[in-house]
């Protein structure tokens, strides 16, 4: 217990260092309570979300608990489940939800090493819990992301940190690279994503040297493509253009998306696609601008002595 709980230092503290070396940390941080008094000080406002000049018009989603009165809760659940609810304005569990991409909640989760990723649809009882086989596959501090809209509402994303007690070794964010594998099909990555405007970026899928151009509709596309920013897990659920059976979308080898990351930095892209009837995540690393060089890894107290560039400076 006390390992893992030094070790959930030790990763928060990386994220720190990273958010900082970056130079996100002055959007991430003061964002967060601009908005809350934002809230405080325009509740007639809720009407217009493109209200220019608001703090949450370009605040990414993901990075708040709570906002506009909704709030992620993960609740007790028996070992092997997650659970969650979301309350409402009103303090009670929302029960009512539009279908957004097929489903009424999307749960994505990944480490705050942005490792691990997944995302799954959990069920809804009655009484506004949401239960799901378990996603967090191993311990560490994990970012739960939960993708929805209430009914009458906006479109939202919430994240909430939940710890996997356990022994954890820090990963590495993987190095840029535009070609990925996963069981056994090699994808693509085209076009570069440009902080602050939309970058058009393609995914290109092919198995055994073949392009695959007989890929499976999921949650009503040729693909899902979400990308978490490097330091904060920042969230961009990135929607591709057109859609099958519309006449015009090809299914496959490439699915292109327009993606608007929010600033310079690293980003990691997991693209879901389905063939074979079965769903694969293909993941890349990427940059957006020309981000100053980061270390993986920050050193360990005990090593950081003496090592030149360390410090307090
Ligand atoms: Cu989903």
């Amino acid at each position: 217990m006390n390992t893992a709980t030094k070790l959930s230092g030790f990763a928060l503290g990386l994220a720190a260092v990273f958010a900082g070396a970056y130079g996100i940390g002055h959007v991430a941080g003061p964002a967060a309570p601009a908005a809350e008094t934002r809230h405080d000080a325009t509740d007639a406002d809720h009407g217009d979300p493109g209200h220019a000049g608001g703090a949450d018009a370009h605040l990414p989603g993901g990075l708040l608990v709570s906002d506009r009165g909704y709030t992620l809760q993960p609740t007790a659940a028996p070992e092997g489940q997650f659970a969650f609810r979301i309350t409402g304005p009103d303090g009670a569990p929302v029960t009512r939800y539009d279908v957004a991409h097929d489903k009424r909640m999307h749960l994505i989760v990944a480490r705050r090493d942005l490792s691990g990723f997944r995302h799954v649809h959990p069920e809804l009882a009655e009484d506004g819990t949401w239960r799901v086989a378990s996603p967090l596959a191993g311990p560490g501090v994990w970012r739960a992301f939960a993708d929805f809209t209430p009914t009458g509402g906006e479109p939202l994303t919430l994240g909430v940190d939940v710890t996997v007690p356990g022994p954890l070794a820090a990963r590495p964010l993987p190095a840029p690279a535009t070609t990925a594998t996963v069981d056994g099909y090699t994808v693509t990555l085209t076009g570069t994503p440009e902080p602050g405007r939309t970058s058009r970026l393609t995914l290109t899928v092919s198995r055994d040297g073949r392009p695959v151009t007989d890929l499976q509709p999921y949650l009503g596309a040729y693909g899902h493509l979400v990308a978490l920013r490097q330091g904060d897990l920042a969230y961009l659920h990135v929607h591709p253009d057109g859609t099958p059976g519309d006449g015009r979308t090809p299914a496959g080898p490439a699915v292109t998306f327009a993606a608007e990351v929010p600033s310079v930095g690293a980003y990691r892209l997991y693209l879901d696609f389905r063939h074979g009837d079965a769903v694969h995540t293909a993941e890349f690393t990427v940059l957006a601008g020309d981000p100053a060089p980061a270390p993986t890894t920050a050193p360990t107290p005990d090593a950081g002595h003496g090592t030149p560039g360390h410090g307090h400076s």
